[in-house]
């Protein structure tokens, strides 16, 4: 069966949401045992709304979903679930998902396929895949996905077919915080968790807590203001959360860099900070002191807009509170060229302020170890260890950055060049990097080169649509996954458990994988019947009850929460065991471990930075097609200061064309104060060219579509894609 999708409408009617559809059960699917039994039940699992993974609890009555809540074996999480996760429901019962699989039958992107047996799909991937392996070996696959606590089944599948080349979402994430991390204290940007419930005083550059949200942090935000802790937001914008804050700061966009050089110039000279804990845990004090000696508040009130006096009172009201402080080194923070150097003073700060394994300030993320406790045994250690280059390079022309999931925008230009070797085969795993990395047409080019594209996803993605095969995968109401193993101050365990049966023919991961692997002929690495098989293989030796972890959901490997000894046992994994303010690692890769502030080229009228975030009821492009969801918000629109707007004579709900370099979107102006006038803003997300997702089918504007160019530009000492860089110009769309 072919089929050619030019009008959603038309050929799409049947693909309207009901909560009325009968479950068409797949007597082939690998279900966990028990879970087609009628009755009323509570499962405990994760959510899948977004990637935090919060603690759930899920009433199913005669197998299908009647009420998601957070799991109160958590503590923190009690009952609470965001918009997202209680859209759980309108999710699984939404037909607009792939349901079977999906082999391409026309040209890459055109919406022609035919529906395919489970058999069929794989076969068809191992004949491609073994045409690769012939030509270009092992290391000629790659596979993304989007990181977490299940990553150990990704990394597994992709080592047990011969590659170094696991990738995940994060160079459009967290990685220039996290390179930026591991130059100071050699542990990784999660290694290093908040006490935000506890703090006194919660400085944020841009991460918009409230809204961009992870429900356990934002409740221990809400609870800390509560107690009377303060908090400094400085962002392009006002957000929800700047509406939270005792202290916003509306701040050129790109510049929040300066703040942190002028803060530690008066941290420095007032002396402010904490000298015994940098005396004992710090290198390079002194060469910092001389690094900010001419960034004075005053300097940076010409380049961000803040005036200097007020500055002077925050950093002297924060310093007051320590060490029961924190500089929240980001999680995206904003993504330009100085991303990581941002990361790194807020850590500087947090430093010289002994704001480390303190309560209310930073802690040093546990181990099972930590604890004496075993922790989970991994998939992965069962695979040979792979000695073949990455074909980013990371470890061994990038040698400062960390190989784990590597830097995903340095494959497509690998992909165009066959430099240093030639990929052909790219699975992409619950990621979507035709809405995630920039400039989408770059990314098309590059993959035109590859032999096979897999997909495998629970939505129509973007990349889905342009890939050779979709393999739909079970929801995550439907699937069991691996168990995940989380650190914290309590290290603990986490089930997501199968709740239903699945609706369509979609098969859970673990099972898409081995399948695979069996038919390649490296079934030994995943050579498991069931996911039980594979939860006792995790659990062997650790003490854990799995019907326990299954009841509860969540099990702690610790009774009570240590710290380490801020006297002698702080663990740093630098070279040095201290934290480095002069890093040898950069040294040693040519960077600098303090650079000068590099002043963002001045605009033209009419021009912005091009910035972008969340609303806290969407996740990112997952989620504008939930029937629900989409309700919420069918569009986005482009928030522009207002006094711009009215030189360029547009009105609040006008229409406004957004343009950069040959790429352009149609949308609604939101006229507002409440943005610099050097930055436009609009939600991700939207702007999809999938008609199958008929509710979100070019609704609004994408914002990756505008970043032409940004596919090769990336933070140099961080890694990550500068995406806020992106300049645009804006104009009124006359409509006669
Ligand atoms: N222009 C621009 N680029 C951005 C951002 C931005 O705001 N603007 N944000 C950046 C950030 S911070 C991030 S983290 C990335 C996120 O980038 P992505 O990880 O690509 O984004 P998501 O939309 O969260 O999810 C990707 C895909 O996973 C699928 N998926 C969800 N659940 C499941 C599941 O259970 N199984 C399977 N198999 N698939 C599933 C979704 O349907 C979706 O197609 O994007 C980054 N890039
Ligand atoms: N509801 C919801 N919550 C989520 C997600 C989701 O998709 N939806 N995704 C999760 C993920 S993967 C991540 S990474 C986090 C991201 O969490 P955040 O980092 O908080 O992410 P964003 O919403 O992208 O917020 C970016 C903010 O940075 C501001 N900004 C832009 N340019 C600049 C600048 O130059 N300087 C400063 N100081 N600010 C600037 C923008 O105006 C925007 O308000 O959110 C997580 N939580
Ligand atoms: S933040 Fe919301 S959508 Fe994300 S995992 Fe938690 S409850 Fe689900
Ligand atoms: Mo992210």
């Amino acid at each position: 069966m072919a089929f050619l999708l030019a009008s959603p409408k038309s050929n799409f009617q049947n693909h309207q949401f009901t909560y009325l559809i009968k479950t068409m059960n797949d007597k082939n699917a690998p279900n966990v045992s028990g879970v087609d039994r009628p009755g009323r039940r509570t499962v405990s699992s994760l959510c899948g709304m977004c990637a935090v993974r919060c603690p759930i609890q899920v009433e199913v009555e005669d197998g299908r979903v009647a009420w998601i809540q957070g799991n109160p074996n958590d503590k923190t999480m009690e009952t609470s679930l965001c918009a997202k996760g209680s859209a759980g429901i309108a999710f699984e019962y939404d037909d607009e998902r792939p349901q079977y699989p999906l082999i391409r039958s026309g040209p890459r992107g055109s919406g022609q396929w035919r529906r395919a047996q489970w058999d069929e799909a794989l076969d068809y991937i191992i004949d491609k895949l073994k045409k690769v392996v012939d030509k270009y070996g092992g290391r000629g696959i790659a596979l993304s996905d989007r990181g977490g606590p299940f990553t150990d089944l990704t990394k597994t599948f992709i080592k047990s077919l011969g590659s170094p080349n696991y990738f995940n979402h994060d160079c459009t994430c967290g990685r220039n915080t996290h390179h930026a991390t591991k130059s100071l204290f050699g542990l990784g940007r999660t290694d290093l968790g908040m006490d935000i419930k506890n703090t006194k005083h919660l400085v944020l550059y841009g991460r918009n807590i409230i809204e961009s949200l992870q429900v356990k942090e934002a409740k221990d935000f809400i609870s800390a203001l509560g107690k009377g802790a303060k908090c400094t937001y400085i962002d392009v914008r006002a957000t929800l959360t700047a509406s939270k804050a005792h202290r916003f700061w509306m701040i050129r966009p790109n510049t929040e860099y300066a703040i942190n050089l002028a803060w530690i110039n008066v941290v420095l000279k007032e002396n402010l900070y904490d000298s015994d804990f940098v005396a004992k845990w710090v290198t390079g004090l002194d060469e910092l002191k001389a690094f900010v000696h001419d960034y004075t508040p005053e300097w940076a009130e010409g380049v961000t807009g803040v005036p200097a006096g007020e500055l002077r009172t925050a950093i002297r009201e924060i310093a007051a509170d320590a060490p029961q402080v924190i500089f929240h080194a980001g999680w995206m923070t904003a993504r330009h060229r100085q991303s990581f150097y941002t990361a790194r003073t807020a850590h500087i700060l947090n430093a010289l302020m002994g704001n480390i394994e303190v309560t209310g300030g930073l802690i040093i993320s546990k181990k099972p170890g930590d604890y004496s406790v075993k922790g989970i045994n991994k998939l992965e250690e069962r695979v040979p260890k792979i000695d073949a280059e990455r074909v980013d390079q990371i470890g061994t022309k990038f040698k400062h950055w960390d190989k784990g999931p590597g830097l995903l925008h340095l494959l497509f230009p690998a992909l165009l060049s066959g430099e240093p070797y030639q990929v052909g085969a790219y699975f992409v795993y619950r990621h979507d990097p035709l809405s995630s990395l920039p400039d989408p047409d770059a990314i098309q080019k590059a993959l035109d080169k590859l032999d096979l594209l897999v997909s495998i996803d629970v939505n129509y993605s973007e990349t889905a649509w342009y890939a050779d095969v979709i393999l739909p995968e079970s929801t995550y109401l439907e699937r069991g996954n691996i168990i995940a193993q989380k650190g914290g101050a309590k290290p603990n365990l986490q089930m997501r458990d199968q709740c239903i049966a699945p609706r369509f023919e979609s098969r859970p991961a673990w099972w898409i994988f081995r399948e695979i692997l069996r038919r390649f002929e490296r079934g030994e690495y995943l050579d498991f019947e069931n996911l039980e098989e594979i939860w006792r293989f995790q659990l062997e030796g650790t003490g854990v009850d799995l019907n326990e972890l299954r009841e509860k959901g969540v099990v702690s490997l610790a009774e009570k929460a240590v710290k380490r000894d801020r006297d002698t046992g702080l663990g740093f994994k630098t070279p040095s065991g201290k934290i480095e303010f002069v890093s040898q690692s950069l040294t040693e890769a040519g960077l600098p471990s303090f650079a000068p502030f590099y002043e963002p080229p001045a605009k033209k009228p009419g021009q912005f930075n091009l910035v972008f975030g969340r609303v806290g009821f969407l996740a990112h492009a997952q989620s504008t097609n939930n029937p629900l969801l989409h309700e919420l918000m069918p569009e986005n629109t482009l928030w522009i200061n207002s006094a711009v707007a009215q030189e360029l004579g547009i009105g609040d709900g006008d229409t406004i064309k957004v343009s950069s370099d040959g790429a352009e979107a149609v949308g609604r102006a939101k006229v507002t104060d409440f943005i610099h006038p050097e930055a436009v803003f609009m939600v991700h997300g939207f702007g999809r060219t999938v008609p199958l997702q008929t509710r979100a089918y070019k609704k609004g504007m994408a914002d990756q579509r505008l970043m032409k160019g940004m596919l090769t530009s990336y933070d140099p000492a961080g890694g990550g894609n500068t995406l806020t860089e992106t300049v645009v110009t804006v104009t009124k769309d006359w409509k006669p």
